[in-house]
Parts: C-alpha cells; structure tokens; sequence
C-alpha cells in the first residue's frame, strides 16, 4: 500500500511523527502518544511512537536523502525505503513470522510504519552481553532456506520473477556494499578505519595477490548474479530476538543477488562475536553456525524436492551442486564481510567494545586472519565443522 499524503520530502521530528500516527489512524484520537527517535545504525531515522494508555506502540522508520554515519557529504537515495518496504512484504509471503508487518509505506516521505518489536532485543547487542538465543539459527535458516527458495529460478515462474528483478533493482545501495565490503577494506582507501596497530597487517592484506583474486570474482558475482531476493545486510544487527521469537529487519539493501550472500554475512557475524568471547563461550556461536546451514539445507531441499519447478530440479546431483555452490559462496563471503567490519568504514561493536584495548588489537588481528583464510579455503571447507577448525587455528 503507497498512501503519499505529503506532497514533498521532509524529515520527521517526534512531534510530526505523533502527528502521522494520529492522521493514519493507527492511534485513536484521545490518546495521549510519546515518541522518540532511538535510530541508532548507520542510515535511518527510526522513531518509536507508544500510546500511553494502551501501551500499544508503532515504529516510524525514515530514510535521510544522505548516509548519517557519514552526514550530508554522502547523498543517498530516499528510494531505499520503498526497497525495504517492498522486501518485508515480499518475506510477508514465505516467512511472515520472521519479519514485522508494515502497516503503511509513503514513498514521497520515504517512510515505512511497522510494528513495534521493542519487547525484542538487537541480537547483536545480545550476543554481546551472552545472551544464546536458542532458536536464533534455526529461524534464520527457515528464514532462507523458503525465501531463497521461492524467489529463486528454481521455483518462481520465469516472466514473474524477472518482473520482481526489476522492482528491486538497487544500484546506490548496491555500490555501498561494492565498495565498502567488496572493495574499499582491499586498498588503501580512505573510507577505512582501522587502529595505528594494525597498520602493518593491513598492509600486508593491501598486497596479497591470491586474497584479491578470491574478493574480485565474489565482487563480480554480489555484481552480476540475480539468483534470489536476498535481504543484502543480514548482519545480527538487523535481527531482532529473544528466545522463541526472531524478527528480520532493515531489508533496506534488498535486491536480486547470489544464493550465499546473506548466509555469509549473517555466518560472518556470528564469527566475529565467537572471536570476542572467551574461548570458552564459543560453543554457542559454533552450533548456531552450523545449524543456520542444517536447517537452511534442509529447508531448501525439502521445498527443491516438492515444488521445484525447474524441469531441471528432478535431475540428480544438480540439488547438491547448487548446495555446495551456496556454502562455498557463503564462505567466500564471510570473509570479505569479516575484514571489512574490522577495518572497513562500518565497524562492529562486537569487536570495538573488547576491552582491554591489547585484547581488541590482538582479537582484530585474529580476525584479518580468519577473513584471508576463509577467502583462500573456500574450495576445501566442506562444512561447518571445517569451519570451526580453521576458526580455531586462526588462534
Ligand atoms: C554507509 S552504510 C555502512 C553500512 O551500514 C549498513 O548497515 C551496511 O552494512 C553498510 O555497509
Ligand atoms: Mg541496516
């Protein structure tokens, strides 16, 4: 649903957010609302209306004409927000208990009205205080493995789904992640950000043939590979949880991209927060890695065995092909995600908040490391139990 009531753009204050909520009717006109703004990533305005007599509550998630980690010297396009939009209605339809509903979408105000997790936690911010959230992986997988499957050629009517392709293209956003996590972390950029420290390891990475190699073709396919609607920034940051519960957010990146990439960046961040813990806590990060894969792999099979359409998808061997070309992507992908969060422009606070800094520096180290390894064994890591070994000798 586009309702544009406003005839031009302009960013909302808590006041006129009240005001909206009131005018969509999404409140009634005697209660009494408080709102605040509690954005806290890298792009967005986010305001959280509730209703002091209800208790109801609403979110407000506005799109700035510009980067707010950066500020108004980096423009950038208001129509990310009918992406996300557009994204969450479309998960609506495969997965609708793993995203929030969107109760309205105004294109010209660049705004998307949903419900209001606040009763949930960032996942980030959890796994950080050690929070396990036990049904996390396997929610995230089921969360793939049917819109994976269903927006995929593998499923979707041929016509239908290139028709979809086109309603998603996203360049502006799509060349944020070429550059800061395809790009930019490889080469002495000045959008990276990294400790004095660690200078001399990041140098090294600058002049290592066999690593750029492995991150210039996985580039080419983020850049050229329409495989499946893929959320584009699954990071644990966009992941709202407790323990039954998990909620994906912030699909403002979506677009038409390769099998593996979520599975990479949301396996990646579960890495980085495993290097932040104490060796013996890592357990939890292991098994949920591992189980991301197990019930993804099921849950795409499954749906490929019963209602794949292809005629291609009753030929033997292609199921497993796709399957290993989807781990091994996602490996590849880890990894660029893993170096470009510990150096690139957006860092993660898994890794910032390690104290003391000795620990921070040598922990970042680490995880140069583990993001050169997972590029250079993408063709021999055959599962997640490989994965948790070269975890490990990355130590
Ligand atoms: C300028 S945007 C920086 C990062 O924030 C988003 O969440 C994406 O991860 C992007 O790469
Ligand atoms: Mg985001």
């Amino acid at each position: 649903m586009s309702v544009t009531q406003q005839a031009v753009y302009e960013p909302l204050t808590e006041i006129t957010a009240i005001k909206l909520s009131k005018k969509l009717q999404l409140f009634s006109e005697q209660e009494a609302l408080t709102c605040r703004e509690i954005g806290d990533g890298n792009l967005n305005l986010v305001f959280h209306v509730t209703s002091d007599q209800s208790n109801r509550g609403l979110i407000i998630k506005q799109a700035l004409p510009y980067a707010k980690v950066v500020g108004e010297s980096w423009p950038l396009t208001l129509k990310r927000a009918t992406i996300e939009s557009n994204a969450l209605l479309e998960f609506a339809k495969y997965v609708p208990q793993y995203v929030p509903e969107v109760y309205y979408t105004d294109e010209t105000l660049a705004i998307t009205v949903m419900e209001d997790l606040s009763h949930l936690q960032i996942s980030r911010a959890g796994l950080i205080e050690g929070e396990s959230y036990p049904l996390l992986s396997q929610h995230i997988g089921e969360f793939l493995g049917n819109v994976l499957f269903y927006t995929s050629d593998f499923s979707a009517d041929a016509k239908a789904k290139k028709e979809s392709v086109k309603s998603f293209i996203n360049p502006d956003l799509c060349k944020i992640t070429e550059d800061l996590v395809f790009t930019d972390p490889f080469f002495d950029h000045d959008t990276n950000d990294f400790e004095p420290e660690l200078k001399q390891d990041v140098e090294k990475l600058w002049e290592d043939v066999a690593v750029k190699l492995e991150v210039a073709k996985l580039k080419q396919k983020f850049k050229t590979s329409g495989e499946a609607l893929v959320h584009g920034d699954l990071h644990t940051g966009s992941i709202f949880a407790d323990s039954h519960t998990t909620k994906i957010i912030d699909p403002e990146f979506a677009f038409y991209g390769p099998l593996g990439f979520d599975l990479g960046q949301f396996v990646a961040n579960l890495l980085l927060n495993a290097l932040s813990q104490k060796e013996e806590s890592r357990n939890v990060l292991y098994a949920h890695i591992a189980k991301t894969w197990e019930v993804f792999s099921q849950t795409f099979s499954t749906l490929w065995r019963n209602e794949g359409r292809d005629h291609y998808t009753k030929t033997e061997g292609y199921l497993d092909y796709v399957l290993q070309r989807i781990w091994k992507d996602a490996i590849g992908f880890a990894g660029c995600e893993v170096i470009r969060r510990t150096i690139g422009l957006a860092h993660v606070a898994d890794l910032d908040g390690i104290e003391p800094y000795e620990k921070r520096i040598a922990t970042k180290r680490q995880a140069l490391r583990l993001g050169r390894a997972l590029l250079l064994s993408q063709t021999t890591l055959s599962s997640p139990a490989e994965l948790e070994d070269l975890v490990k000798q990355t130590a």
